[in-house]
């Protein structure tokens, strides 16, 4: 691109700074989805905003693209890395509410699994909502998520798999949990983009949570009724 045809992201408006973030993840460029999350803020976006409709929305953009054979794993690297600097950007501002405790989760992608940034987003809402999130990162096997349950005695364990081949091994933590007579001390969340509800059910996890919004909710949901429990027994 000449120097004439650059485009000065500041001018654009809000519709349009969006599609060029979109275009801008897509090609991995950092530093301008760092500009583009941090001019839309200063237009007074929530932070929210920002992360579902021109990020998350960005991504979106670039799976389709993977999926067809268009971009491939370098490409998509770097979009992965566009976004998460968008995100360092955000988390603050997301944790920043103010809510009160409600309670804490472990959370981690699954054994062969380096899939990040849906754990990643997960972990920032419920940090958001009032949880105290312990991540133990990707790639996590069954002795991981027990070595942090010991270690946090969580509430809730939020479990993340992105492929279809790792997403069983969901079922190899939980079993192990039933095994060791624990199961039932920890409400067990799981998502990501190839699960389901059916899925979530079959595995004996309380639930399938479809997106980061939905795992809040839910997660909220859990705890009421945990108090509840608390409160009548
Ligand atoms: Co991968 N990849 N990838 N990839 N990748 C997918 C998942 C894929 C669907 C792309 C495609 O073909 N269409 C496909 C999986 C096919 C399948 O199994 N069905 C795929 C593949 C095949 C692969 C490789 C095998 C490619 C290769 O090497 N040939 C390889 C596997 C590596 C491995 O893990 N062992 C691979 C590698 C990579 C990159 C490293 C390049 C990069 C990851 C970078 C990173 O995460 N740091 C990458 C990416 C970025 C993707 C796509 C394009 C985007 C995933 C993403 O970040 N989405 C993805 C395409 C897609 O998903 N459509 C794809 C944005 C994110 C916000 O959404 O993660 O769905 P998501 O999270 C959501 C919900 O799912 C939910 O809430 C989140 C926020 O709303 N959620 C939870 C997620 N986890 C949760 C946990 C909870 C609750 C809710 O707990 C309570």
């Amino acid at each position: 691109m000449s120097e004439e045809d650059e485009i000065i992201l500041s001018e654009l408006d809000d519709d349009e700074l969006v599609a060029q973030m979109h275009d801008d993840l897509y090609d991995g460029l950092k530093e301008e989805i760092e500009e583009g999350t941090n001019i839309l803020l200063e237009r007074g976006w929530t932070p929210y905003d920002v992360l579902t409709k021109a990020l998350v929305e960005g991504m979106r953009i670039v799976g389709i693209d993977f999926r067809d054979g268009i971009l491939f794993v370098p490409e998509v690297l770097l979009a992965a890395n566009a976004m998460k600097a968008g995100m360092t950007i955000l988390r603050p501002l997301l944790a920043e509410t103010g809510a009160p405790k409600l309670g804490s989760m472990v959370i981690g992608t699954v054994k062969g699994d380096i899939h990040d940034i849906g754990k990643n987003l997960v972990g920032m809402m419920m940090e958001g909502a009032g949880f105290d999130v312990h991540d133990i990162g990707i790639n996590s096997d069954v002795d991981k998520y027990l070595a942090a349950i010991e270690e946090h005695s969580p509430d809730i364990l939020g479990m993340s798999a992105l492929l279809t081949t790792t997403m069983p091994y969901m079922k190899v933590v939980i079993d192990t949990m039933v095994e060791k007579g624990m199961r039932d001390d920890y409400t067990i969340l799981v998502g990501g983009a190839p699960l389901n509800e059916d899925f979530g059910k079959a595995i004996g996890a309380d639930a399938y949570c479809r997106d980061a919004a939905v795992a809040v909710e839910t997660a909220k949901e859990f705890m009421a009724r945990k108090h509840n429990q608390m409160a009548a027994g």
